[in-house]
């Protein structure tokens, strides 16, 4: 055998297909190496709430509420902090990249007690704090305002009840502290996102005052300037008993973070369903400093499956990249199914919302503009067509060749494994 029969024997079929990709690519003027480079900086924040059906760990035996909902009943969820977190270790092994995880107030460790939601403290939090440092991690929080008797009339920080919205504020004021704290020990700022329930069934007679109060509530929440953390608010269309009126609306929101200079969390399930979030981003970032993504994928309404390689979510990655916005946006998962396996649903959503950046990182973006800058919109057209059949499966699964994890469907059978010997144990 001559040399070069040698070497091309000793290279995987992944590297022969990427080097054939390779080639492809450069003919369209685009470098699939800096593509993969700037892929392996991607971190996306893992949804800690896909784990466990966003169950928390109160131990209330408080149903969830709020106006979401999960369907399914697949066995082997996670009961504890300590198999959740094993949860996320196995999938995160199956993801490549150095990602975030997302945390919600309620998962706490308190240890069996009864600790209220306005009297959280950093000490619940101290394992996942650790657990994150070990993994180099930084993490992410929410303040539960949901799942609670005093949200069980459907409001929070806007209630007419001023007891009932201060303690509301209480437990914000004091998540954000602890986002901070969390961000500071990370050496990573924590982006803690406001997201409350409050709305009606049906028509209000008075759609003002609630929206007064929110808004007075939020400034209370926000009042003390912080390091480490960035604040995010997130707007919604409706909910499950709240579909005629949401007091923190997209445009109630929009204008809050604009005015406050807040990070503006967009939900691909807020809007309505044809609605989609890709061309709000470059309209949002002219006002807002930051923006929090929750990628998620609405079946005919704000259903939260798992996300997939859809071309809402193409668009999406698009317009992050094509508008440099990565650095100024947080990447972020927000879906719960439990009608599969959680650590899959986990790694599908989280390799297609990479699979979709790495793909936009690859896109003739140069040949694309000046086609549309000379008024030539014929060729436009033309790649932009062309464009959705290029090899870029051989490009990631080279991404995930060189990260180590497994290439293409080969995950699967490590899920599969880890289902059979641990989570049917449960
Ligand atoms: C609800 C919002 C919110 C929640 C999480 C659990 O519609 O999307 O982000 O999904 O806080
Ligand atoms: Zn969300």
């Amino acid at each position: 055998m001559c040399k070069v029969t040698i070497l091309m024997a000793k290279q995987s079929s992944v590297t022969k297909a990427y080097d054939l990709a390779r080639e492809r690519y450069a003919a369209l003027g685009v470098d699939t190496e800096a593509a993969l480079k700037a892929a392996r900086t991607l971190s996306i924040s893992l949804h800690c709430w896909q784990g466990d059906d966003v169950g928390g760990f109160e131990n209330a035996g408080q149903a969830l509420s709020g106006g979401i909902a999960v369907t399914g009943n697949y066995p082997g969820k996670a009961r504890t902090p300590d198999e959740l977190r094993a949860d996320l270790d196995k999938a995160l092994s199956l993801i490549p990249g150095k990602h975030r995880l997302n945390l919600h107030a309620f998962y706490g460790e308190f240890g069996g007690k009864k600790v209220e939601r306005d009297a959280i403290e950093m000490d619940h939090f101290s394992n996942w704090v650790a657990w994150a440092h070990e993994n180099g991690m930084g993490l992410d929080f929410n303040p539960t305002c949901f799942a609670h008797p005093k949200a069980a009339d459907g409001f929070t920080l806007s209630h007419r009840d001023k007891g009932i919205r201060n303690f509301w504020i209480e437990h914000c004021r004091r998540s954000r502290e602890i986002g901070a704290a969390m961000g500071k020990a990370l050496g990573s700022p924590t982006v803690t996102n406001v997201w409350v329930p409050d709305g009606y069934k049906d028509t209000p007679a008075d759609r003002l005052a609630p929206r007064e109060r929110l808004a007075d509530s939020l400034d209370a929440v926000f009042k003390k300037p912080l390091k480490h953390n960035y604040d995010a608010v997130e707007p919604k269309l409706f909910g499950i008993g709240s579909e005629s009126y949401v007091v923190g609306s997209h445009e109630f929101y929009l204008g809050y973070a604009i005015s406050r200079q807040k990070v503006f969390c967009l939900d691909a399930g807020h809007f309505h369903p044809t609605e989609g979030i890709a061309d709000k981003i470059s309209s949002v970032f002219q006002y807002v400093p930051r923006v929090l993504l929750h990628v998620s994928r609405g079946v005919r309404w704000d259903s939260d499956h798992v996300v997939t390689l859809t071309d809402d979510l193409q668009q999406i990655a698009q317009e992050l990249v094509r508008g440099k916005y990565l650095p100024r946006t947080h990447l972020g998962l927000d879906y719960f199914d439990a009608s599969i396996n959680r650590i899959a649903a986990w790694v599908i959503g989280t390799r297609n919302f990479l699979k979709a950046l790495l793909i936009a990182m690859l896109e003739p973006i140069d040949k694309l503009r000046s086609a549309e800058n000379t008024g030539d919109l014929t060729t436009r057209l033309a790649l932009q067509e062309e464009a959705k059949t290029m090899p870029f499966g051989a490009v990631w699964d080279a991404l995930c060749e060189r990260q180590n994890v497994p290439v293409g469907e080969k995950w699967l059978a490590e899920v599969k494994e880890y289902e059979a010997k641990v989570l049917s144990n449960r």
